[in-house]
């Protein structure tokens, strides 16, 4: 059986059900997931969980929820820090609102490669990162990948910055990524993950942007037939813990949480690749258009005010630009 977004959202409706009676335990941990069983993320994210019930002996029990059933990322990133939820997987996109260092990483072009960006956040710089969340009581423990961002849509294909102009485009959670559109002419529209691809069927939206798993694996692809490689998000994800979740743990428990967290972003970059090609394969598979973008650069240039907002509204965060740029 084919899988649709319409049996996807009546699975996640009745397993937010059972979710949602579920009395909290002190030792049952429910961490938050996005994407559906097979994802990198979502074999990474219960790897981790099965490994640290093991390890504790289940002195912890943990459980991840996939398809986003606990909720959309903001949300899920305010239940987190008031320990309503244990742990999860964030994007560093939806984060920018609340940790407002997080927004340097949502800033276009900002890494040259995957490569960079890995070395950035296992690195020093990574750990001011997690240091800003954990002020916001959140736990950064690993990084995980999610590959490069582009452009998709029912339109055209975009070769140019003035190919983005008047479309609609989904954005996620951050004025960022409105400035971002709007410098290319398109009207940006901030929308929960889960609820694009109804928006894009029915013209609400002419298109969005995210990498080739999610791309796929939200069935966009079947909707929107051009994707164009402008790439112009690389963005990192945390596995993330509650702060609260955090320290009623023992120092032994923490250790192999951490362990395991770290064990687990290791296995979704190796997944990472691997996934990525498949999706590719499929959305080539099915028909969708995918061109490269020549002149990445006139892309860049138009996120010269973009930069220029961002510095200016935050002068405190220009040495975390300029450390990352000089850092390649
Ligand atoms: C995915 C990311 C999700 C979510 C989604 C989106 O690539 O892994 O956490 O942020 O994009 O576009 O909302």
């Amino acid at each position: 059986m084919k899988t649709t977004s319409k049996t996807w959202s009546a699975v996640a409706v009745s397993v937010a059900m059972v979710a949602m009676a579920l009395p909290a335990q002190a030792n049952s941990w429910r961490g938050w997931n996005i994407h559906p069983p097979g994802y990198p993320n979502t074999v990474a994210l219960e790897a981790f969980a099965e490994a640290v019930t093991e390890r504790t002996e289940e002195r912890l029990k943990v459980q991840v929820y996939n398809n986003g059933v606990l909720g959309d990322q903001p949300d899920a990133i305010e239940q987190t820090r008031s320990g309503a939820l244990d742990f999860a997987n964030f994007n560093m996109g939806p984060m920018g609102p609340i940790v407002k260092e997080t927004n340097v990483l949502s800033l276009p072009f900002i890494f040259s490669s995957i490569e960079h960006m890995h070395e950035v956040m296992d690195g020093e710089i990574g750990q001011q990162f997690a240091d800003a969340l954990a002020e916001k009581n959140l736990i950064a423990l690993s990084w995980f990948d999610s590959g490069a961002r582009s452009l998709y849509n029912t339109e055209r294909p975009i070769s140019t910055p003035d190919d983005v102009r008047g479309l609609k485009i989904r954005v996620m959670n951050n004025d960022l990524y409105v400035d971002m559109i709007e410098a290319l002419g398109g009207n940006a529209t901030p929308m929960a993950y889960g609820e694009v691809y109804q928006s894009l069927t029915t013209g609400v939206l002419d298109g969005a942007e995210n990498n080739y798993p999610s791309f796929e694996s939200s069935n966009h692809y079947e909707v929107a037939e051009y994707y164009s490689l402008t790439e112009h998000l690389i963005i990192p994800e945390c596995l993330c813990i509650a702060k609260a979740s955090w320290e009623a743990l023992s120092p032994e428990d923490q250790e192999i949480v951490r362990d395991e967290a770290i064990k687990a972003s290791t296995m979704q970059r190796e997944l990472w690749v691997e996934g990525s090609r498949a999706s590719h394969q499929k959305v080539v598979d099915a028909g969708v258009q995918i061109n490269e973008v020549e002149d990445k650069a006139a892309f860049q240039e138009r996120m010269d005010p973009v930069y220029a907002g961002f510095i200016q509204a935050n002068p405190e965060l220009e040495s975390l630009v300029e450390a990352i740029r000089s850092s390649n």
